[in-house]
């Protein structure tokens, strides 16, 4: 009888893979406040440094050593970068002008510290120097200009208009209106989806992947995405803002919800599917990746 393979460790993954972002964020923050002045590095730093999942950073380290990369303080430093923008999103994201939040990751946002003004400038900062980190880790990766210029678009792709800045756009817009599941899945693709897919593809850039990975990458990408946003909204809407750390909730803000949509248990039902879905495009293209399989159940099963 063949012996049943150990399951993955994904509590010592996360763990891990985490002290290493830490870390490369660190380098990072040292790296911004060489030229940028107090008044936004401190923003800033609060916004980088302020813990959260860095899954982000992490699905890129993974998707790289998944497609044969090897493992160096480069790569994290170019996950790194991808987090800056997630950074600037979510200072952005809980000003007054927006959803107005006055907690996040447990913790008081920027703007109510360091006021509004310095937390807006700080986190267009964060904008051209997630880039320039970017390029930096590329070069020390060895990657040649045609990979690095992918490298630089695809996490410039995910960002813009056609991805996190377009959706947050529909997001607004969408406040106090009835949005159907063809709606609200094409916002939270652009604005939840595209980051973490270019994630993924990003690793796959840096590790020399080729294009048919690359596009399983971005398969995985798209439902780990829908997953990721419909158990945000599960626990959104049945967990306290104290558990979440984050305050206030989309129903207080109008928003429709895959919760308010299609009630609770379907909610739950649906991201499983989209996680398995995610895994089956994975595991479609050949890429044997026992570690991106565990982080797609992982989007489903985290409490925060
Ligand atoms: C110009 C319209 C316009 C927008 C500016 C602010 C902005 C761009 C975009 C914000 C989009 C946004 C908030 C996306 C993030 C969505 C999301 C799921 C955030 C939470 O991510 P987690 O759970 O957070 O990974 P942690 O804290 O773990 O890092």
């Amino acid at each position: 009888m063949t012996p049943e393979p150990p399951a993955f460790d994904l509590e010592a993954l996360l763990r891990d893979e985490r002290a290493e972002v830490e870390r490369a964020l660190q380098r990072a923050c040292e790296w911004l406040g060489e030229e940028l002045p107090d008044e936004l590095l401190q923003p800033a730093r609060h916004a980088v440094l302020s813990g959260g999942k860095r899954f982000r950073p992490i699905l890129c380290v993974v998707a790289y050593r998944a497609c044969g990369g090897a493992t160096v303080p480069a790569v994290y430093d170019l996950s790194a970068a991808i987090e800056l923008i997630h950074a600037y999103s979510l200072m952005h994201d809980d000003l007054p002008c927006m959803d107005d939040a006055a907690l996040r990751r447990g913790q008081p946002t920027p703007h109510t510290l360091f006021g509004e003004a310095a937390t807006a400038r700080a986190g267009l900062a964060l904008i051209p120097a997630a880039s320039l980190w970017a390029l930096r880790a590329s070069d020390a990766l060895g990657a040649d200009d045609a990979r690095s210029r992918k490298i630089v678009s695809q996490l410039n792709r995910a960002a813009g208009a056609g991805g996190m800045v377009g959706g947050q756009a529909l997001d607004l817009l969408g406040e106090g209106k009835y949005l159907d599941s063809n709606a609200l899945n094409r916002l939270h693709s652009m604005k939840t989806g595209a980051l973490l897919t270019a994630s993924l593809v990003i690793g796959g850039i840096a590790a020399a992947a080729s294009d048919t990975t690359l596009a399983g990458l971005e398969s995985f990408g798209r439902g780990i995405g829908l997953a990721f946003q419909v158990t945000d909204d599960i626990l959104d809407a049945t967990e306290i803002a104290a558990d979440l750390g984050k305050h206030p909730s989309d129903g207080l803000l109008d928003k429709s919800t895959y919760v308010s949509l299609f009630g609770l248990d379907e909610a739950i039902a649906r991201a499983r599917e989209y996680a398995e879905e995610a895994a089956a495009a994975l595991r479609g293209t050949g890429v044997d990746a026992p570690a991106l399989i565990a982080l797609a159940s992982y989007v489903v099963k985290r409490k925060k």
